[in-house]
């Protein structure tokens, strides 16, 4: 029996080495100790990354909610499987227990069933972080149906854009959603998403706002009756290992987002292995991720990854900043939170407001704190580890992906020391490169390149849903036989990573990636728009905000229609893609810099906007290299 836990840095050393000598050996010893398998695999790893291709316990049988809920009944079926906080801090927070949980999950899974949901089936699920998002996850998985989480802050086309591409026949939703002192109205986005998706049979909608919605007849079926009167027993679908899980979109540098699809097994092994060491999660803690479950962070860090390992999860419905900017810690404080886990953006708003916000609270039953989803700057890491972890928490930096599905680099509370703004080593085999311009691996340390990982994973993703070849092209064809995380990264004197940011065009703002394609696309709609390129420039509390250069096809003068077209600008890209795409600078210019074969020079725009424009690098290539003299004349007046 191995569990592989690490508590020392001897441990991690051993493993670490262990896992790397032989990958098979080691994932395959992890994974049969630990986790319950209704029938065993015939190999445990067959990969070949020049088609890409990889497949982890091949021939294995499974449910991952037998492993997250049903084998831990027996001997903690009372303990807390999840606290749900709610927007108000006037209302009652919910406790749910793992036998609760159970009967919930089965009850909605033969909710599902009921309307004729199968196994492969596709599933939308657009709902607020309400207990019912993580039961209505977990239904999904224990009949075999692929989750597709739409976060419930993008608009409707954004929502219909999911929906179709993965042709999803059922969307679950609830009639609206609290954020802080407002109500957003689900249900409307949703039918107005489902004009353009016929193929929608049924909708589901469960109660949280009371707020008034249209019913479509034959469509439309509200939750609460349905769950009523469903047996609240289920049993489990046998999945194979390799059966798709979830889909999850994520922000390409073209314009559709890409669907990334998990595998069941290897995805459960991963999420469940990292939450244990990563967290040094210890029976009886209380653990907090601040993540929407729309994004990755949340599937894997507040739904599997707790659930694999008995936790206690917390799930909180409101915001930072309501009622006002001690609400984090006031449910540190309520909860006792033992480990938390959010990303920088937040800690950078929380740090600018007084610090008597935090000073409220007793934030002493805190062992650990954590941050992902962009790179952390000194300052927000130091305010972080002094006054929320008191200098005595130790702080796990954690780079991972939507495609890497669980944690790949980071630092090991007591295991391995935490450096600001360094993500640390890599997680248990989990081999990194730095790879330089002309595909070569760069060896030593003191060293920056892009970021690869040379072999397999069991919690990588397979596949973009529909689109294998441009799995391919992202992922697998800038490094031969590598995967290639769109990253840079640099390599202290000890081996340590430090991440550098995306070296693609994907910019990400207040922790939300943002592909620059679709916000383009999505301004190019404006009828006096001729061409548009945005940038990402720094930001104190959002990391990076989005700067806009906009050509017309036409001039104006009068700076009232100007600003009327900045406006529309910006409604034009919170309908398609959601509020948080908005431009904060919006610049007009007479051309873009191209390269000669029509490439807009983003490079060059990134640096005029930085008012970095003494070294632009060469711009004799460029089509237009008149052009460039102009715009640095606008933007820096
Ligand atoms: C988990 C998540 C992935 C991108 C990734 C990076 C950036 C994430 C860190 C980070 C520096 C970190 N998935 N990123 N974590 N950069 N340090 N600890 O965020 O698919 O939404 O984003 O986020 O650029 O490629 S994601």
């Amino acid at each position: 029996m191995s569990d592989y836990l690490i508590n020392t840095s001897e441990d991690y050393n051993n493993i670490y080495q262990k896992s790397t000598n032989d990958l098979e050996e080691f994932w395959s010893t992890l994974a049969k100790d630990n986790f319950k398998w209704q029938k065993s695999w015939n190999s445990v790893l067959e990969w070949d990354f020049s088609k890409p291709e990889v497949n982890w316990f091949q021939g294995a049988k499974l449910n991952i909610t037998e492993n997250c809920i049903d084998r831990h009944l027996e001997s903690n079926g009372d303990k807390t499987a999840i606290i749900f906080e709610p927007n108000d801090v006037n209302d009652k927070s919910e406790h749910i227990s793992y036998s609760q949980l159970h009967k919930r999950v089965n009850k909605m899974a033969n909710v599902l069933k009921g309307i004729g949901v199968k196994k492969g089936d596709r599933v939308c699920i657009y709902l607020p972080m309400i207990p019912d998002l993580a039961i209505s996850i977990l239904a999904c998985a224990r009949i075999g149906a692929v989750h597709s989480v739409v976060f419930a802050g993008f608009s409707a086309a954004a929502l219909s854009t999911r929906i179709n591409d993965c042709q999803c026949e059922i969307v679950i939703t609830s009639d609206g959603s609290f954020r802080g002192n407002k109500i957003l109205n689900l249900k409307k986005i949703v039918d107005d998403a489902l004009n353009d998706c016929p193929q929608v049979s049924s909708v589901l909608i469960a109660e949280r706002t009371k707020s008034k919605i249209e019913l479509k007849s034959g469509r439309d079926k509200l939750l609460n009756n349905l769950i009523k009167n469903a047996s609240d027993s289920c049993s489990i679908e046998i999945m194979d290992s390799e059966d798709p899980l979830f889909i999850l979109y994520t922000s390409g540098s073209t314009g559709k987002p890409k669907g990334m699809v998990h595998s069941t097994a290897g995805y459960m092994v991963g999420a469940g292995y990292t939450f244990k060491n990563i967290f040094q999660y210890q029976n009886n803690d209380i653990y907090w991720c601040t993540a929407d479950i729309g994004w990755i962070t949340g599937h894997s860090y507040i739904v599997y990854g707790p659930l694999l390992n008995g936790a206690t999860t917390i799930m909180f419905e409101g915001v930072p900043s309501y009622p006002d900017y001690g609400r984090f810690w006031k449910i540190v404080q309520k909860h006792k939170v033992n480990q938390f886990y959010t990303a920088p953006t937040a800690i950078r708003a929380l740090a600018k407001e007084p610090i008597d916000f935090v000073n409220r609270y007793d934030l002493s039953s805190l062992k650990v704190l954590g941050t992902v989803g962009e790179p952390i700057n000194e300052e927000a890491w130091k305010w972080y580890n002094k006054e929320i972890g008191k200098n005595k928490c130790p702080i796990v930096d954690t780079w991972w992906q939507t495609e890497t599905g669980s944690i790949m680099i980071s630092s090991i509370p007591n295991v391995i020391e935490s450096k600001p703004t360094y993500a640390t080593l890599p997680f248990i085999g989990i081999q990194p490169a730095l790879m330089d311009e002309n595909g070569n691996e760069i060896i030593g340390n003191n060293v920056e390149g892009r970021l690869c990982i040379k072999f397999p994973w069991p919690s990588m993703a397979r596949t973009i849903w529909g689109d294998h070849k441009r799995y391919k092209e992202t992922y697998f064809s800038a490094f031969k036989n590598k995967y290639f995380t769109g990253d840079g990264a640099y390599r202290d004197e000890k081996g340590f990573y430090r991440i550098t940011g995306r070296v693609d065009d994907v910019i990400i703002v207040s922790g939300h990636n943002l592909g620059t394609a679709p916000i383009e696309d999505a301004i190019n709609e404006h009828d006096l728009v001729a061409e548009s390129a945005i940038v990402g420039v720094p930001h104190e509390i959002k990391g990076n905000s989005l700067f806009g250069y906009i050509t017309l096809k036409q001039e104006l003068d009068s700076e009232e229609s100007l600003s009327d077209i900045k406006k529309d600008i910006n409604q034009l890209i919170s309908k398609q893609i959601g509020p948080i795409a908005k431009l904060d600078r919006i610049e007009f210019v007479p051309g873009l810099p191209k390269t000669r074969s029509g490439k807009i020079m983003r490079r060059i725009l990134r640096k005029i906007a930085h008012r970095d424009v003494n070294n632009l690098g060469d711009v004799s290539t460029l089509l237009n290299p008149d052009v460039v003299k102009k715009i640095i004349e606008i933007i820096i007046k």
